[in-house]
């Protein structure tokens, strides 16, 4: 088999309102299409993402220029492949937009895998389960008040959630904590509750918000400090009882492999296209398994799905809803807050490319 064509669209998906994060401003989502034709008939479909529409049509820009490495290749080599586009961008360094670049193309790639074989991706990944447990991520952003944060943490359990994550990242400590207070007294202390800082706080705050945080039953504290913050993430691990996550922002197995040695986290947290996609997060999830380490994939939830459901060491499949308006299939919250996993072949959740014309922009 052969890739013959490759094709791509941008879209741009509004969101209700303008979300606030620790440092993100985020006013809409923005999403790079790729499909990948063969000559069997057989197509693969992967996409990348930014909260920026031109930044992103640099990353459109990489992808094609791979076009000479992608066009004429088998896409069952993921591996041959994957090495190949990532020495092509050698110059660009192994981070950013040169790995950005190659992971719609390896989603495509094994999109089409699957497809060939007729069997969803978790299955050919090795499958260990076919349901995953998730926790709600599109809310209690840090720009909701606190009757935005309950009113939200509310609909999440009417959606049958048994999990929640709550941005933190308030100048005051005590802001957070009330925050943190608000939620906890909608949902009481069943729901499992997760915090993100998205990497706002210096250490000392970090420690400070971290000792307050332990009474309320935390399943982590994401991303306390700077990503590259090694040091300071290992003195907070090593003071606190909550857990401490990180990694969404960390590239390659490369970037997690220095975090997993140095800053002692206690949960990982590999995002897909910062990875390069699946070939280089199988091999993450895989080195997290043998050091004992769990992980929860940051969100592209439709495509984490097959990775939570063939790692043994995923805990939480984050459900971020931003990308459910790119697909025809729907994902579904079970009455006991899990995820099944789809039933189509490759990723399971194809282009709905009809409704999407409408937000299609060049
Ligand atoms: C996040 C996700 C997507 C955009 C901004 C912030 C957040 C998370 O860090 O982990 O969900
Ligand atoms: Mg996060």
């Amino acid at each position: 088999m052969r890739i013959t064509e490759m094709e791509t669209a941008l879209v741009e998906l509004p969101l209700q309102e303008p979300l606030r994060t620790a440092i993100h401003e985020i006013r809409s989502v923005c999403c790079f299409l790729l499909t990948l034709r063969t000559d069997e008939g057989l197509v693969g479909e992967g996409y990348g993402f930014s909260f920026h529409m031109d930044r992103l049509r640099t990353i459109r820009d990489f992808t094609l220029s791979l076009r000479p490495l992608v066009i004429g290749r088998d896409p069952h080599d993921t591996e041959r492949l994957w090495t190949d586009l990532l020495r092509g961008l050698n110059f660009y360094g192994q981070a950013g937009v040169a790995v950005l670049a190659i992971n719609p193309i390896d989603l495509a790639c094994w999109d089409i895998v699957g497809k060939a074989a007729n069997a969803p991706l978790y299955r050919l990944f090795g499958a260990c389960r076919d349901r995953v447990p998730a926790y709600a991520s599109g809310g209690l952003w840090l720009s909701a008040d606190l009757d935005q944060l309950k009113r939200e943490a509310e609909g999440f359990l009417a959606q049958n959630f048994k999990a929640m994550k709550l941005r933190l990242g308030s100048k005051r400590w005590q802001d957070d904590i009330a925050r943190v207070e608000a939620v906890r007294d909608v949902i009481g202390a069943d729901i499992a509750l997760m915090v993100d800082a998205n990497q706002g706080l210096e250490p000392p705050h970090a420690l400070k918000l971290g000792r307050e945080l332990e009474r309320f039953d935390l399943v982590w504290f994401e991303e306390p400090l700077p990503t590259w913050c090694d040091d300071g993430h290992r003195a907070l691990a090593a003071a606190l009882d909550v857990p401490i996550a990180s990694g969404e922002t960390e590239y390659l197995a490369s970037g997690i492999r220095r975090m997993a040695e140095h800053a002692g986290i206690d949960i990982f947290m590999p995002d897909l296209q910062r990875m390069g996609g699946y070939t280089e997060m199988r091999r993450v999830c895989q080195y997290l398994a043998v050091r004992n380490q769990p992980v929860s994939p940051h969100i592209f939830s439709e495509h984490s799905l097959h990775i939570c459901a063939s790692s043994p060491n995923a805990t939480w499949l984050e459900h971020m809803p931003w990308f459910a308006a790119l697909f025809r299939e729907k994902m579904t919250i079970d009455p006991d807050g899990m995820i099944g996993l789809p039933t189509g072949p490759g990723i399971g959740f194809t282009f709905d490319h009809d409704k999407l014309e409408k937000y299609r922009v060049e």
